[in-house]
């Protein structure tokens, strides 16, 4: 019999890949500022908060920046970003996303989003899934980025289902962090190698199913 009561995504590389979009944005600020960033610095951002991937790109360039014109570049890469993502159409759903949201629904297993994203509503309404989800937790409602555990709490907490009755499905190395910090399961979508603190790992949603998970 499953303990498993609820299943908490994370947006950016479990359920969609804007980190191209994000690297693009992220890039045009670098470049802007006098300094390049390269598709290896874009990993170290992944699963990182908008603030504290900027500080990263800063350290990169060996640029110093006032509190507001960090705030002032934050806001010009967003907007470039969320220009790029208002282009996003279902098609760009990662393998397996769909069927798998929609197997555990059917299962009366409940849906979370657990993100750092603040823009994660734009994205899941321009790929047609916000509808599959229970309950949506992202940046706006957080005061503590990954490996805390705030956001997977508060998705577990919206779904009314202990920490130990939840899986969680995160690419990020601080991702998975954050949900054995929260006393939870977890699934890492990537590589073994990077994400070996996970309780399985994954290349995709498409490569693992339901009753695989419930046997964690
Ligand atoms: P935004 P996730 C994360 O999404 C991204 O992986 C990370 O690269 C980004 O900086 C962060 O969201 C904040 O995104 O600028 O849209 O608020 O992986 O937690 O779904
Ligand atoms: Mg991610």
């Amino acid at each position: 019999m499953s303990t498993i009561k609820a299943c908490i995504f994370d947006l950016d590389g479990v359920i969609v890949d804007t980190a191209v979009y994000h690297y693009k944005a992220w890039k045009r600020l670098a470049n802007e500022l006098g300094f390049d960033f390269t598709e290896e610095d874009n990993e170290k951002l992944k699963g990182v908060s908008r603030v504290r991937s900027l500080e990263i790109i800063l350290a990169i360039g060996g640029v110093t920046k006032t509190p507001a014109e960090q705030a002032e570049l934050a806001a010009r890469k967003n907007e470039w970003y969320v220009d790029m993502i208002s282009h996003m159409t279902p098609a760009e759903i990662l393998p397996g996303a769909k069927a798998f949201l929609e197997t555990c629904r059917a299962e009366g297993i409940k849906t979370a989003l657990g993100s750092a994203s603040k823009n994660s509503m734009t994205i899941l309404n321009k790929i047609g899934l916000a509808h599959l989800f229970d309950a949506i937790v992202d940046g706006n409602h957080v005061s503590k980025a990954k490996p805390d555990p705030e956001v997977f709490l508060k998705g577990a907490q919206a779904v009314g289902v202990t920490p130990a009755e939840c899986v969680v499905f995160e690419d990020a190395i601080a991702g998975v962090q954050a949900a054995i910090n929260g006393g939870m399961k977890v699934v890492g979508i990537g590589l073994p190698s990077v994400l070996a603190e996970a309780n399985i790992v994954v290349s995709g949603l498409d490569k693992i199913t339901l009753a695989e998970i419930e046997k964690l």
